[in-house]
């Protein structure tokens, strides 16, 4: 019973294994809405796809979407990070505080996702992630992304201006702040059932950095769809603060009119503010951020103010020196 391959989230000739065919069947029958069809048919037939899924792999219904044009504009100062450590070195703390998560993450069901658009907008709305992405406008980009413990990695992002959902979203002139927040699901994320973390994990950006040309949500990763571990099915991705503020599967973008508390910052104010940018000068309590270990190549390098950004965004921040906690 093969079906013909044509479309992105068919699987690969590789993996095209009898049960795996059959699996991807059985998801595009869902997709469509024959899925309860076949669940007439009879209930073996079901109940063995059923035992097969736990081995298939998994085919994301937005494969198809990738590989998308690149937005060359912005250009990195190294190369890439071999994709193999930039999927398999993480910070993702709803499947634990190490870097070897990738493998925990997987049982995060990424469909049905969807996103939540709310507070201080025209019309509050919920919208599947199919949907979304159906409606922005892709291009991938290549940014460096620069962890607050003093690693770095530069990569291929693929997905849309966070500007583009914000004009989707229509806030209303009484929005100063968007707060993105994560999935909660600790039948699946064995951190969320340690008490001791506040969750969900939580950020926020400022409007005018929300809609910063550089504010970007990736959906996609090396030009495929993104990787549960990376954030999937969507991450935001600022890359002149550090890395914390890149919030990971995100189901919320909530306009609102006070400055949320993140995740980090509730759990130790004297070490992660709301802003984050990153400084070479100004070290973190622990630890300098003058230089950063860079991920797959065997070398340090000066971390650059504004991780090298500075011409997009310095200016966002003018007079705000002397008041705020820029840099933590
Ligand atoms: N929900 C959530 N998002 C998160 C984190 C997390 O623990 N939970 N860790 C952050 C940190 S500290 C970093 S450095 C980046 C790492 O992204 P990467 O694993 O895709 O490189 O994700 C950020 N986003
Ligand atoms: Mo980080």
């Amino acid at each position: 019973m093969l079906i013909k391959r044509k479309r992105g989230w068919e699987l690969p000739e590789s993996a095209a294994t009898p049960e795996a065919v059959f699996w991807n069947r059985r998801q595009v029958l869902a997709a469509t809405g024959f899925g309860l069809a076949l669940a007439g048919v009879g209930g073996t037939l079901l109940g063995r796809s059923a035992a097969l899924a736990d081995d298939a792999p998994e085919i994301d219904p937005s494969a198809s979407r990738y590989p998308v044009p690149q937005n060359t504009k912005y250009t990195l100062d190294r190369p890439i990070t071999p994709e193999d450590i930039a999927t398999k070195y993480n910070n993702y703390y709803e499947f634990g505080s190490n870097k070897t998560i990738w493998k925990d993450a997987q049982e995060l069901p990424i469909r049905p996702w969807t996103v939540e658009i709310a507070g201080q907008v025209e019309q509050p709305m919920t919208i599947a992630i199919d949907d979304l992405l159906g409606k922005m406008p892709l291009e991938e980009r290549l940014y460096r992304h620069r962890c607050v413990e003093a690693w770095s990695i530069a990569v291929p992002y693929s997905g849309f201006p966070l500007k583009a959902l914000v004009d989707l979203a229509r806030p209303l002139g009484s929005a100063k702040y968007l707060v993105m927040t994560t999935f909660k699901n600790p039948d699946v994320a064995p951190g969320q059932r340690q008490f001791w973390y506040p969750w969900p994990y939580v950020e926020g950006l400022t409007m005018a950095e929300a809609t910063n040309e550089l504010a970007f949500i990736a959906t996609g990763y090396y030009g495929k769809p993104i990787p549960k571990q990376n954030g999937a099915p969507l991450r935001l991705a600022v890359p002149w603060k550090y890395g914390f503020k890149h919030v990971k599967g995100i189901v919320r973008f909530s306009f609102e009119e006070n400055r949320p508390k993140s995740f980090w910052e509730e759990l130790v104010p004297e070490e992660y503010g709301f802003w984050a940018n990153i400084n070479p000068e100004v070290p973190h309590r622990r630890w300098s951020q003058a230089s950063e270990r860079v991920l797959g190549l065997d070398e340090m390098r000066p971390t650059l103010p504004y991780n090298g950004y500075a011409e997009f965004v310095a200016g966002l921040y003018t007079g705000l020196e002397e008041s705020e906690k820029l840099f933590m």
